[in-house]
């Protein structure tokens, strides 16, 4: 399979993050993909590819362009007032306050993130540009005719919706990536999001939506972030009722629990009868993720490569989440060769 890839990413590396009431160093941090990459070199899982540019156009299809033009230019605006350390918002609007965007860069900041948890850097646009710009290339790739394609994005995207970002996440790459097959004359998507997390971001994107099934397994939101989405009844929305699927699990969940939904989740999709699959491959769902509570080992990651091949759909691995650092490279390319074998 073909990866495609662009050393961009580097450009985005912050600081800090809050975990556990504690500022400390980034989880989502440059040596991620560096690992990824150096094993689908070391594994020969394929050719490996500079992105293609589309431009902003396909980036707003999905995010609203004054979301877009937000994190285009928010650096510029915050090293205007003296400031040289990670944009990081401090207020949300709760319930009861109505969303009015302020016109003050941190007000601002505010209005279009859910959380504190993706810090805006110098390098951070051109990194979470060209992110999504591998992983319309790989979509245009596997469109073109190819069986899988596998888009080394950095930074991720899943938690990032129409209007916010947050939870590591700017550009939600694999909603892009499925609307730019839309786009293209394809009918049907489906989403199939193995993160750790649950993928909040495209859930909301396509809550309404018949086009794309969205399908998420994660950590149960009443005990794991993003604390908000995730739970079983979200099933969708007006005519996109039924097409959103969450299976939220305990922590400590190891194969044989997560397997199941897994397998729940291929019915759900085979039965959809989507033209292609897109991925969102994050691999936070390791036994010694930092921050991640399930139980899976290295070699699972073969069986879910291979029953994700079962479907026997065209499909396409967006990269999302994993901190591991040391075993996220393993992790992620053995669900690859499982799927191309
Ligand atoms: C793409 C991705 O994987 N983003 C994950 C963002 C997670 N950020 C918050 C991490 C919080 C860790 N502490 C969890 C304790 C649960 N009670
Ligand atoms: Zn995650």
């Amino acid at each position: 399979m073909r990866t495609f890839y662009s050393d961009d990413h580097r450009l985005h590396h912050a600081n800090a993050e809050l975990n556990n009431g504690q500022l400390m160093p980034c989880f989502e941090k440059p040596s991620r993909a560096d690992m990824v990459l150096e094993q689908v070199k070391r594994t020969g899982l394929g050719p490996i590819s500079e992105p293609l540019d589309f431009g902003l156009a396909p980036i707003k299809r999905i995010h609203s362009p004054e979301f877009v033009d937000f994190i285009q230019h928010a650096w510029q605006r915050w090293s205007a007032l003296g400031r040289s350390h990670d944009m990081l918002p401090l207020a949300w609007p709760p319930r009861r306050m109505p969303p009015r965007c302020p016109d003050d860069i941190d007000g601002q900041l505010g209005y279009y993130s859910f959380d504190a948890g993706a810090p805006l850097t110098a390098g951070s646009w051109q990194a979470i540009y060209s992110s999504a710009q591998v992983a319309l290339s790989a979509q245009t790739h596997l469109c073109a005719g190819a069986q899988s394609a596998f888009a080394l994005c950095r930074p991720p995207g899943h938690h990032a919706g129409i209007d916010y970002m947050g939870g590591y996440c700017y550009l939600n790459n694999a909603a892009i990536a499925a609307q730019a097959m839309l786009d293209q004359g394809t009918s049907k998507v489906a989403i199939l999001d193995v993160d750790f997390h649950h993928g909040n971001g495209t859930q909301d994107i396509f809550y309404q939506r018949t086009d794309v099934l969205f399908t998420s397994i994660h950590g149960d939101p009443r005990n794991e972030y993003p604390c908000f989405a995730g739970y079983a009844d979200e099933r969708g929305e007006g005519t996109g009722l039924g097409y959103n699927h969450n299976y939220p699990l305990p922590a400590g969940s190891d194969w044989s629990v997560w397997s199941q939904a897994l397998r729940d989740a291929l019915r759900q999709i085979a039965g959809f009868g989507a033209d292609y699959l897109i991925v969102s491959l994050g691999v936070d769902t390791y036994m010694a993720d930092p921050i991640s509570s399930f139980k899976l080992d290295s070699p699972d990651y073969l069986k879910m490569g291979e029953l994700i091949a079962g479907l026997g759909l065209p499909t396409l691995f967006v990269m999302e989440g994993g901190y591991a650092v040391d075993e996220i490279g393993i992790n992620a390319v053995n669900v690859l060769t499982a799927f191309d074998a």
